[in-house]
Protein backbone atom coordinates (compact mmCIF):
# COMPACT_ATOMS: atom_id res chain seq x y z
CA UNK A 1 0.00 0.00 0.00
CA UNK A 2 0.97 3.46 -1.27
CA UNK A 3 2.02 6.05 1.57
CA UNK A 4 3.02 9.60 1.75
CA UNK A 5 6.10 9.24 3.12
CA UNK A 6 7.16 13.32 4.20
CA UNK A 7 6.11 15.23 6.86
CA UNK A 8 5.50 18.49 5.10
CA UNK A 9 6.54 21.54 7.64
CA UNK A 10 9.81 19.03 8.28
CA UNK A 11 10.58 19.01 5.31
CA UNK A 12 9.49 22.93 4.31
CA UNK A 13 12.51 23.73 7.07
CA UNK A 14 15.09 20.86 5.74
CA UNK A 15 14.84 22.51 2.49
CA UNK A 16 14.89 26.12 3.70
CA UNK A 17 17.83 25.65 5.48
CA UNK A 18 19.67 22.79 2.98
CA UNK A 19 22.00 24.08 0.58
CA UNK A 20 23.38 22.16 -2.23
CA UNK A 21 25.68 19.61 -1.61
CA UNK A 22 28.43 18.34 -4.14
CA UNK A 23 30.51 15.20 -3.44
CA UNK A 24 34.47 15.18 -4.00
CA UNK A 25 34.21 12.12 -5.56
CA UNK A 26 32.24 12.09 -8.41
CA UNK A 27 32.68 15.70 -8.34
CA UNK A 28 33.83 17.80 -11.02
CA UNK A 29 34.59 21.40 -11.30
CA UNK A 30 32.28 22.62 -14.13
CA UNK A 31 29.47 20.87 -12.76
CA UNK A 32 29.78 22.45 -9.59
CA UNK A 33 29.89 25.91 -11.52
CA UNK A 34 27.16 24.82 -13.47
CA UNK A 35 24.96 24.21 -11.01
CA UNK A 36 25.81 27.32 -9.11
CA UNK A 37 24.11 28.16 -5.30
CA UNK A 38 20.40 27.36 -5.76
CA UNK A 39 20.86 23.06 -6.14
CA UNK A 40 18.99 23.33 -9.26
CA UNK A 41 19.48 20.38 -11.26
CA UNK A 42 22.15 21.13 -14.20
CA UNK A 43 20.89 20.72 -17.45
CA UNK A 44 23.88 18.08 -19.43
CA UNK A 45 25.22 20.05 -22.79
CA UNK A 46 23.42 18.09 -25.67
CA UNK A 47 25.75 17.50 -29.00
CA UNK A 48 24.11 16.31 -32.58
CA UNK A 49 26.76 16.81 -34.57
CA UNK A 50 30.12 14.60 -35.00
CA UNK A 51 32.43 15.43 -32.08
CA UNK A 52 34.88 14.37 -29.82
CA UNK A 53 34.94 12.90 -26.74
CA UNK A 54 38.34 12.75 -24.25
CA UNK A 55 38.66 10.18 -21.19
CA UNK A 56 40.57 11.69 -18.80
CA UNK A 57 42.20 11.15 -15.29
CA UNK A 58 40.97 14.08 -12.73
CA UNK A 59 44.16 15.60 -12.09
CA UNK A 60 42.32 16.44 -8.21
CA UNK A 61 40.60 13.36 -8.00
CA UNK A 62 42.41 10.74 -10.41
CA UNK A 63 39.66 9.38 -11.13
CA UNK A 64 38.39 8.34 -14.96
CA UNK A 65 36.04 10.91 -16.48
CA UNK A 66 34.53 11.97 -20.00
CA UNK A 67 35.97 15.22 -20.97
CA UNK A 68 33.58 17.54 -23.74
CA UNK A 69 34.42 21.04 -25.15
CA UNK A 70 36.93 21.29 -22.09
CA UNK A 71 34.45 20.61 -19.01
CA UNK A 72 34.03 17.42 -17.54
CA UNK A 73 30.19 17.01 -18.37
CA UNK A 74 29.32 14.53 -20.08
CA UNK A 75 27.37 15.40 -22.99
CA UNK A 76 23.35 13.91 -23.93
CA UNK A 77 23.87 12.45 -27.33
CA UNK A 78 20.47 13.61 -29.60
CA UNK A 79 19.77 11.71 -33.17
CA UNK A 80 17.17 9.98 -34.60
CA UNK A 81 15.95 7.11 -36.77
CA UNK A 82 18.01 6.75 -39.40
CA UNK A 83 20.68 9.17 -37.89
CA UNK A 84 23.94 8.69 -37.50
CA UNK A 85 26.22 8.99 -34.07
CA UNK A 86 29.95 10.32 -34.64
CA UNK A 87 32.14 10.10 -31.77
CA UNK A 88 35.94 10.26 -31.97
CA UNK A 89 36.98 8.97 -28.14
CA UNK A 90 40.27 10.09 -27.18
CA UNK A 91 41.77 7.69 -24.52
CA UNK A 92 43.68 10.47 -22.72
CA UNK A 93 43.96 9.07 -19.22
CA UNK A 94 47.24 8.56 -17.72
CA UNK A 95 48.61 5.41 -17.80
CA UNK A 96 49.32 4.76 -14.31
CA UNK A 97 46.31 4.86 -12.68
CA UNK A 98 45.66 5.91 -8.80
CA UNK A 99 42.58 3.73 -9.08
CA UNK A 100 42.26 -0.19 -8.20
CA UNK A 101 40.51 -2.22 -10.89
CA UNK A 102 39.72 -6.38 -10.00
CA UNK A 103 42.77 -7.49 -11.17
CA UNK A 104 44.89 -4.49 -9.71
CA UNK A 105 45.69 -1.19 -10.50
CA UNK A 106 43.50 -0.16 -13.22
CA UNK A 107 45.51 0.18 -16.78
CA UNK A 108 43.19 2.39 -18.30
CA UNK A 109 41.77 1.08 -21.47
CA UNK A 110 38.71 2.34 -22.53
CA UNK A 111 35.95 2.35 -25.42
CA UNK A 112 32.32 2.88 -25.79
CA UNK A 113 28.90 0.85 -25.21
CA UNK A 114 26.04 2.52 -26.78
CA UNK A 115 23.18 0.60 -24.70
CA UNK A 116 20.08 -0.25 -26.14
CA UNK A 117 20.46 0.95 -29.53
CA UNK A 118 19.61 -1.67 -32.57
CA UNK A 119 22.76 -1.08 -34.41
CA UNK A 120 25.84 -3.71 -35.63
CA UNK A 121 28.17 -5.12 -33.24
CA UNK A 122 30.91 -5.10 -35.48
CA UNK A 123 33.39 -1.94 -35.57
CA UNK A 124 33.03 0.77 -36.02
CA UNK A 125 30.04 0.52 -34.16
CA UNK A 126 28.68 -1.09 -30.79
CA UNK A 127 32.01 -3.10 -30.67
CA UNK A 128 32.97 -3.97 -27.36
CA UNK A 129 35.50 -6.79 -27.70
CA UNK A 130 37.74 -5.48 -30.37
CA UNK A 131 37.62 -1.51 -30.14
CA UNK A 132 39.76 -0.65 -27.26
CA UNK A 133 41.87 2.47 -26.89
CA UNK A 134 45.08 2.12 -24.21
CA UNK A 135 46.10 5.76 -22.87
CA UNK A 136 47.07 7.71 -25.77
CA UNK A 137 45.05 5.74 -28.54
CA UNK A 138 42.03 6.86 -30.15
CA UNK A 139 38.76 5.24 -31.11
CA UNK A 140 36.52 6.51 -34.17
CA UNK A 141 32.75 5.36 -33.70
CA UNK A 142 30.13 5.90 -36.81
CA UNK A 143 27.12 3.92 -35.62
CA UNK A 144 23.97 3.99 -37.78
CA UNK A 145 21.02 4.15 -36.12
CA UNK A 146 18.25 2.26 -37.86
CA UNK A 147 14.60 3.84 -39.27
CA UNK A 148 12.80 1.26 -36.66
CA UNK A 149 14.84 2.16 -33.59
CA UNK A 150 12.31 2.80 -31.09
CA UNK A 151 12.55 6.43 -30.38
CA UNK A 152 13.48 7.10 -26.10
CA UNK A 153 16.41 7.05 -24.06
CA UNK A 154 18.99 5.16 -24.52
CA UNK A 155 22.66 5.72 -23.11
CA UNK A 156 26.40 5.05 -23.47
CA UNK A 157 29.35 4.07 -21.24
CA UNK A 158 32.31 2.35 -21.06
CA UNK A 159 32.79 -1.27 -21.30
CA UNK A 160 35.81 -2.58 -20.86
CA UNK A 161 36.34 -6.25 -19.68
CA UNK A 162 38.11 -5.99 -16.00
CA UNK A 163 37.34 -2.20 -16.00
CA UNK A 164 33.98 -1.44 -16.73
CA UNK A 165 32.87 -1.03 -13.02
CA UNK A 166 35.32 1.74 -11.68
CA UNK A 167 35.01 3.71 -14.97
CA UNK A 168 30.98 3.75 -14.78
CA UNK A 169 31.22 4.43 -11.07
CA UNK A 170 33.81 7.07 -11.49
CA UNK A 171 31.31 8.52 -13.98
CA UNK A 172 31.85 7.58 -17.31
CA UNK A 173 28.57 7.55 -18.67
CA UNK A 174 25.82 9.41 -20.70
CA UNK A 175 22.45 9.61 -21.86
CA UNK A 176 21.37 8.95 -25.20
CA UNK A 177 17.89 10.40 -26.71
CA UNK A 178 16.92 8.94 -30.23
CA UNK A 179 13.80 11.87 -31.09
CA UNK A 180 10.35 10.86 -31.92
CA UNK A 181 9.03 10.02 -28.60
CA UNK A 182 5.91 12.05 -29.52
CA UNK A 183 4.98 9.96 -32.58
CA UNK A 184 3.42 7.21 -29.96
CA UNK A 185 2.68 10.05 -27.51
CA UNK A 186 1.99 13.54 -29.20
CA UNK A 187 0.93 15.45 -26.01
CA UNK A 188 4.46 15.43 -24.98
CA UNK A 189 5.50 17.88 -27.02
CA UNK A 190 4.17 21.14 -25.47
CA UNK A 191 5.89 19.90 -22.55
CA UNK A 192 9.53 20.36 -20.57
CA UNK A 193 11.62 17.96 -21.17
CA UNK A 194 14.21 16.74 -18.52
CA UNK A 195 17.19 14.33 -18.58
CA UNK A 196 18.12 12.73 -15.45
CA UNK A 197 20.83 10.80 -15.39
CA UNK A 198 21.65 8.79 -12.26
CA UNK A 199 24.92 7.99 -11.03
CA UNK A 200 26.69 7.72 -7.94
CA UNK A 201 28.62 9.48 -4.82
CA UNK A 202 30.25 6.65 -2.59
CA UNK A 203 30.13 6.64 0.70
CA UNK A 204 32.90 5.84 3.36
CA UNK A 205 32.49 4.75 6.77
CA UNK A 206 33.68 6.51 10.16
CA UNK A 207 33.41 9.83 7.65
CA UNK A 208 32.34 13.12 8.21
CA UNK A 209 31.24 14.44 4.96
CA UNK A 210 29.51 10.65 4.45
CA UNK A 211 27.45 10.77 7.25
CA UNK A 212 26.04 14.80 6.03
CA UNK A 213 25.76 13.15 2.68
CA UNK A 214 23.10 10.48 4.46
CA UNK A 215 21.52 12.87 5.72
CA UNK A 216 21.23 15.07 3.53
CA UNK A 217 19.57 12.60 0.93
CA UNK A 218 17.54 10.87 4.13
CA UNK A 219 18.98 7.54 3.66
CA UNK A 220 16.56 5.24 5.88
CA UNK A 221 18.28 3.70 8.72
CA UNK A 222 15.36 1.23 8.72
CA UNK A 223 16.48 -2.47 7.81
CA UNK A 224 16.18 -3.00 4.22
CA UNK A 225 15.65 -6.64 2.68
CA UNK A 226 17.95 -9.61 3.78
CA UNK A 227 21.47 -7.37 2.58
CA UNK A 228 23.68 -6.99 5.76
CA UNK A 229 26.22 -4.01 5.71
CA UNK A 230 26.60 -0.23 5.42
CA UNK A 231 25.13 0.82 2.41
CA UNK A 232 28.16 2.31 0.12
CA UNK A 233 26.70 4.73 -2.05
CA UNK A 234 23.64 7.09 -2.81
CA UNK A 235 22.24 8.83 -5.78
CA UNK A 236 23.47 11.77 -7.77
CA UNK A 237 21.66 13.54 -10.36
CA UNK A 238 23.31 14.94 -13.28
CA UNK A 239 26.28 14.80 -11.12
CA UNK A 240 24.29 16.40 -8.15
CA UNK A 241 23.18 15.42 -4.58
CA UNK A 242 19.48 16.00 -3.92
CA UNK A 243 19.09 18.25 -6.38
CA UNK A 244 15.80 20.89 -6.79
CA UNK A 245 13.84 19.62 -10.29
CA UNK A 246 12.04 23.15 -10.73
CA UNK A 247 8.01 22.65 -12.07
CA UNK A 248 5.00 24.89 -11.89
CA UNK A 249 2.18 23.65 -9.83
CA UNK A 250 -0.39 21.22 -12.08
CA UNK A 251 2.39 21.76 -15.07
CA UNK A 252 3.35 18.87 -17.18
CA UNK A 253 6.65 17.53 -17.62
CA UNK A 254 8.45 15.08 -19.64
CA UNK A 255 11.57 13.48 -17.88
CA UNK A 256 13.97 10.89 -19.23
CA UNK A 257 15.40 8.59 -16.62
CA UNK A 258 18.22 6.86 -16.56
CA UNK A 259 19.91 4.59 -13.60
CA UNK A 260 23.38 4.73 -15.04
CA UNK A 261 25.06 3.71 -11.40
CA UNK A 262 27.16 0.18 -11.79
CA UNK A 263 25.25 -1.06 -9.17
CA UNK A 264 22.75 0.70 -7.50
CA UNK A 265 19.18 -0.15 -8.05
CA UNK A 266 16.46 2.53 -8.26
CA UNK A 267 12.93 2.02 -7.55
CA UNK A 268 11.52 5.36 -8.00
CA UNK A 269 8.26 6.97 -7.02
CA UNK A 270 6.84 10.96 -6.61
CA UNK A 271 5.39 11.13 -3.02
CA UNK A 272 2.48 13.85 -5.01
CA UNK A 273 1.44 11.12 -7.77
CA UNK A 274 1.35 8.41 -9.86
CA UNK A 275 3.86 8.58 -12.62
CA UNK A 276 2.15 8.24 -16.18
CA UNK A 277 5.16 6.07 -17.83
CA UNK A 278 5.49 6.43 -21.88
CA UNK A 279 8.42 4.23 -22.27
CA UNK A 280 11.01 1.79 -20.43
CA UNK A 281 14.52 0.72 -21.42
CA UNK A 282 14.07 3.46 -24.68
CA UNK A 283 11.00 1.58 -26.36
CA UNK A 284 7.41 3.19 -26.35
CA UNK A 285 5.37 1.54 -24.62
CA UNK A 286 2.93 1.83 -27.91
CA UNK A 287 5.84 0.08 -29.74
CA UNK A 288 3.96 -3.34 -29.71
CA UNK A 289 0.90 -2.09 -28.77
CA UNK A 290 -0.63 1.08 -30.47
CA UNK A 291 -3.42 0.89 -28.14
CA UNK A 292 -0.87 0.92 -25.47
CA UNK A 293 0.23 4.72 -25.19
CA UNK A 294 1.08 4.96 -21.45
CA UNK A 295 0.51 3.22 -18.70
CA UNK A 296 0.07 4.50 -14.55
CA UNK A 297 2.87 3.59 -12.21
CA UNK A 298 2.88 3.65 -8.50
CA UNK A 299 6.82 3.12 -8.76
CA UNK A 300 9.26 1.86 -11.04
CA UNK A 301 12.05 -0.16 -10.56
CA UNK A 302 15.25 0.94 -12.63
CA UNK A 303 18.20 -1.98 -12.49
CA UNK A 304 21.40 -0.58 -12.85
CA UNK A 305 21.13 0.35 -17.30
CA UNK A 306 17.58 0.76 -16.99
CA UNK A 307 15.31 3.89 -17.82
CA UNK A 308 12.23 4.78 -17.61
CA UNK A 309 10.43 7.84 -19.64
CA UNK A 310 7.42 9.15 -17.50
CA UNK A 311 5.29 12.40 -17.59
CA UNK A 312 5.27 14.43 -14.28
CA UNK A 313 2.87 16.72 -12.94
CA UNK A 314 3.56 19.65 -10.50
CA UNK A 315 2.10 19.37 -7.17
CA UNK A 316 -0.15 22.45 -5.86
CA UNK A 317 1.72 25.33 -4.61
CA UNK A 318 3.18 24.31 -0.68
CA UNK A 319 3.21 21.10 -0.97
CA UNK A 320 6.06 19.28 -0.68
CA UNK A 321 7.37 15.99 -3.26
CA UNK A 322 10.19 14.15 -4.14
CA UNK A 323 11.23 11.97 -6.07
CA UNK A 324 12.41 8.83 -4.04
CA UNK A 325 13.73 5.64 -4.19
CA UNK A 326 12.50 2.84 -2.26
CA UNK A 327 14.58 0.15 -0.35
CA UNK A 328 14.98 -2.91 -2.59
CA UNK A 329 16.11 -6.29 -1.33
CA UNK A 330 18.90 -7.60 -3.15
CA UNK A 331 19.09 -10.14 -1.22
CA UNK A 332 21.39 -12.42 1.49
CA UNK A 333 24.22 -12.00 -0.46
CA UNK A 334 23.38 -8.62 -2.08
CA UNK A 335 24.72 -5.14 -1.44
CA UNK A 336 22.84 -2.72 0.84
CA UNK A 337 20.23 -0.75 -1.57
CA UNK A 338 17.94 1.45 1.48
CA UNK A 339 15.22 4.15 0.58
CA UNK A 340 16.60 7.65 0.07
CA UNK A 341 15.42 10.75 -1.74
CA UNK A 342 16.82 11.49 -4.82
CA UNK A 343 15.38 15.02 -5.87
CA UNK A 344 12.81 17.64 -4.80
CA UNK A 345 10.01 19.12 -6.35
CA UNK A 346 10.74 22.67 -6.17
CA UNK A 347 7.46 25.16 -7.14
CA UNK A 348 8.34 27.83 -10.38
CA UNK A 349 6.72 29.79 -12.51
CA UNK A 350 6.60 28.12 -16.01
CA UNK A 351 6.89 31.79 -17.58
CA UNK A 352 10.41 31.74 -15.90
CA UNK A 353 11.45 27.98 -17.25
CA UNK A 354 14.19 28.01 -19.60
CA UNK A 355 14.21 24.36 -19.72
CA UNK A 356 13.70 23.43 -23.79
CA UNK A 357 10.69 21.72 -24.92
CA UNK A 358 10.32 18.43 -26.50
CA UNK A 359 11.33 18.82 -30.59
CA UNK A 360 8.31 17.67 -32.61
CA UNK A 361 9.22 14.45 -35.25
CA UNK A 362 7.35 14.83 -38.77
CA UNK A 363 7.79 11.06 -39.16
CA UNK A 364 5.13 8.56 -38.79
CA UNK A 365 5.66 6.13 -36.00
CA UNK A 366 7.08 2.72 -36.78
CA UNK A 367 5.10 -0.24 -34.88
CA UNK A 368 5.83 -3.78 -34.63
CA UNK A 369 3.04 -5.53 -33.15
CA UNK A 370 3.23 -9.78 -32.52
CA UNK A 371 0.61 -12.05 -33.15
CA UNK A 372 -1.14 -13.43 -29.80
CA UNK A 373 -0.56 -17.10 -31.32
CA UNK A 374 3.14 -16.33 -32.19
CA UNK A 375 3.48 -15.26 -28.31
CA UNK A 376 1.52 -18.04 -27.24
CA UNK A 377 3.61 -20.58 -29.10
CA UNK A 378 6.75 -19.37 -27.73
CA UNK A 379 5.67 -18.38 -24.37
CA UNK A 380 4.39 -22.08 -24.22
CA UNK A 381 7.54 -23.77 -25.98
CA UNK A 382 10.60 -25.13 -23.90
CA UNK A 383 13.24 -22.84 -23.80
CA UNK A 384 15.83 -22.27 -26.88
CA UNK A 385 18.64 -21.49 -24.52
CA UNK A 386 18.93 -20.87 -20.63
CA UNK A 387 21.43 -18.59 -18.88
CA UNK A 388 22.69 -19.59 -15.75
CA UNK A 389 23.85 -16.89 -13.41
CA UNK A 390 26.45 -18.44 -10.32
CA UNK A 391 28.84 -17.06 -8.20
CA UNK A 392 31.46 -18.39 -5.48
CA UNK A 393 34.33 -16.62 -3.76
CA UNK A 394 36.63 -16.88 -6.56
CA UNK A 395 34.10 -14.94 -9.37
CA UNK A 396 31.30 -14.80 -11.56
CA UNK A 397 29.93 -16.96 -13.78
CA UNK A 398 27.33 -17.59 -17.04
CA UNK A 399 26.54 -21.56 -17.63
CA UNK A 400 29.49 -22.45 -14.93
CA UNK A 401 31.75 -20.39 -17.17
CA UNK A 402 33.83 -17.19 -16.08
CA UNK A 403 34.26 -15.15 -19.01
CA UNK A 404 37.30 -14.62 -20.93
CA UNK A 405 38.52 -12.28 -23.49
CA UNK A 406 39.76 -15.30 -25.51
CA UNK A 407 36.68 -17.08 -25.39
CA UNK A 408 34.75 -18.32 -28.54
CA UNK A 409 30.70 -17.59 -28.29
CA UNK A 410 29.32 -19.45 -25.92
CA UNK A 411 26.24 -19.36 -27.97
CA UNK A 412 25.40 -19.02 -31.27
CA UNK A 413 22.04 -17.39 -32.67
CA UNK A 414 20.37 -17.40 -36.30
CA UNK A 415 18.98 -14.20 -36.94
CA UNK A 416 15.74 -13.68 -38.51
CA UNK A 417 13.62 -15.01 -35.56
CA UNK A 418 11.99 -14.96 -31.85
CA UNK A 419 13.38 -16.99 -29.59
CA UNK A 420 11.89 -18.20 -25.88
CA UNK A 421 15.07 -17.80 -23.50
CA UNK A 422 15.04 -18.29 -19.83
CA UNK A 423 17.67 -16.71 -16.93
CA UNK A 424 18.14 -18.40 -14.31
CA UNK A 425 19.47 -17.14 -10.94
CA UNK A 426 21.12 -19.52 -8.90
CA UNK A 427 22.68 -17.13 -5.86
CA UNK A 428 21.59 -15.35 -3.16
CA UNK A 429 20.96 -11.93 -4.71
CA UNK A 430 19.61 -10.16 -7.23
CA UNK A 431 21.21 -9.73 -10.53
CA UNK A 432 20.51 -7.95 -13.51
CA UNK A 433 20.69 -9.62 -17.04
CA UNK A 434 21.79 -7.43 -20.57
CA UNK A 435 22.22 -8.49 -24.25
CA UNK A 436 23.95 -6.08 -26.08
CA UNK A 437 21.65 -4.64 -29.32
CA UNK A 438 18.85 -6.55 -28.81
CA UNK A 439 15.36 -6.07 -26.69
CA UNK A 440 12.85 -8.48 -25.09
CA UNK A 441 9.43 -9.24 -23.78
CA UNK A 442 9.78 -10.24 -20.36
CA UNK A 443 6.55 -12.46 -19.77
CA UNK A 444 7.15 -14.74 -16.82
CA UNK A 445 8.94 -14.40 -13.31
CA UNK A 446 9.76 -17.01 -11.49
CA UNK A 447 7.41 -19.23 -13.35
CA UNK A 448 4.57 -17.08 -12.89
CA UNK A 449 3.23 -14.84 -15.20
CA UNK A 450 3.91 -11.24 -15.43
CA UNK A 451 1.16 -8.91 -14.11
CA UNK A 452 2.20 -6.51 -17.19
CA UNK A 453 4.77 -8.13 -20.02
CA UNK A 454 6.98 -5.79 -20.62
CA UNK A 455 10.20 -5.04 -23.63
CA UNK A 456 13.11 -4.48 -21.70
CA UNK A 457 16.98 -4.58 -22.81
CA UNK A 458 18.22 -5.51 -18.76
CA UNK A 459 16.01 -6.99 -16.06
CA UNK A 460 16.12 -8.12 -12.77
CA UNK A 461 16.21 -11.36 -11.72
CA UNK A 462 15.20 -12.46 -8.19
CA UNK A 463 17.64 -14.39 -5.56
CA UNK A 464 17.17 -17.85 -6.78
CA UNK A 465 14.49 -16.68 -9.12
CA UNK A 466 14.10 -16.91 -13.08
CA UNK A 467 12.46 -14.51 -16.09
CA UNK A 468 11.04 -16.49 -19.13
CA UNK A 469 12.16 -14.08 -21.99
CA UNK A 470 11.41 -13.82 -26.00
CA UNK A 471 13.88 -12.35 -27.11
CA UNK A 472 14.23 -10.09 -30.28
CA UNK A 473 16.47 -11.77 -32.64
CA UNK A 474 15.07 -10.58 -36.17
CA UNK A 475 17.07 -7.65 -36.95
CA UNK A 476 19.64 -8.40 -39.00
CA UNK A 477 21.36 -5.37 -38.50
CA UNK A 478 22.62 -7.41 -35.55
CA UNK A 479 24.98 -9.67 -37.17
CA UNK A 480 28.17 -10.51 -35.47
CA UNK A 481 29.48 -10.92 -32.16
CA UNK A 482 28.49 -9.39 -29.28
CA UNK A 483 28.07 -9.96 -25.15
CA UNK A 484 25.55 -10.92 -22.84
CA UNK A 485 26.27 -10.56 -19.08
CA UNK A 486 25.00 -9.23 -15.75
CA UNK A 487 24.96 -5.12 -15.11
CA UNK A 488 25.99 -5.43 -11.91
CA UNK A 489 29.44 -4.36 -13.37
CA UNK A 490 31.64 -5.87 -10.46
CA UNK A 491 30.38 -8.84 -11.66
CA UNK A 492 30.24 -8.39 -15.37
CA UNK A 493 34.01 -7.66 -14.72
CA UNK A 494 34.41 -10.75 -12.43
CA UNK A 495 33.46 -12.80 -15.13
CA UNK A 496 29.68 -12.90 -15.39
CA UNK A 497 29.59 -12.28 -19.34
CA UNK A 498 29.72 -14.26 -22.70
CA UNK A 499 30.14 -13.96 -26.09
CA UNK A 500 27.02 -14.62 -27.74
CA UNK A 501 27.32 -14.73 -32.24
CA UNK A 502 24.60 -13.27 -34.37
CA UNK A 503 24.22 -15.56 -37.41
CU1 LIG B 1 25.29 -9.81 -11.19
Amino acid sequence: MYARRSNTSKTKTHIATMFCLFIHVNLHAQQLHQAASNGDLPEPPEVRRPFVLDAVSDPTSGKAAFSFEGREVPPVIRTQPGGTIRVEYVNRMSSKSRELCVDGPCTNMTNLHFHGLHVSPNAPQDDVLLMMAMPGQSLHYVVDIPLDQPPGLYWYHTHPHGESYRQDLDGMSGAIVIDGIDRYVPEVRSMKERILTLRDAELHEHDAESSYLKEQVQLSPAACGAATGEPQRIFTVNGVVRPQIGIAPGEKQFWRIVNASPDLYADLEIDTEQLTVLALDGMPLAYHDPRRRTESLQHVLLAPAGRVETIVVGPNAGVHAALRTRCVDTGADGDPNPAMVVADLRTTNPATSHVPSVSPSTRKAVYKTLSPSLVRTLESGEPEFTVKFTEDLHGFYVNDKKYSPTDGPMITVKIGHYAHWRVVNNSHEIHPFHIHQVHFLVFQESGKKTAGPEWLDTVNIAPEGSVDLIMDFTDPIIRGISVLHCHLLKHEDKGMMAKILFQ
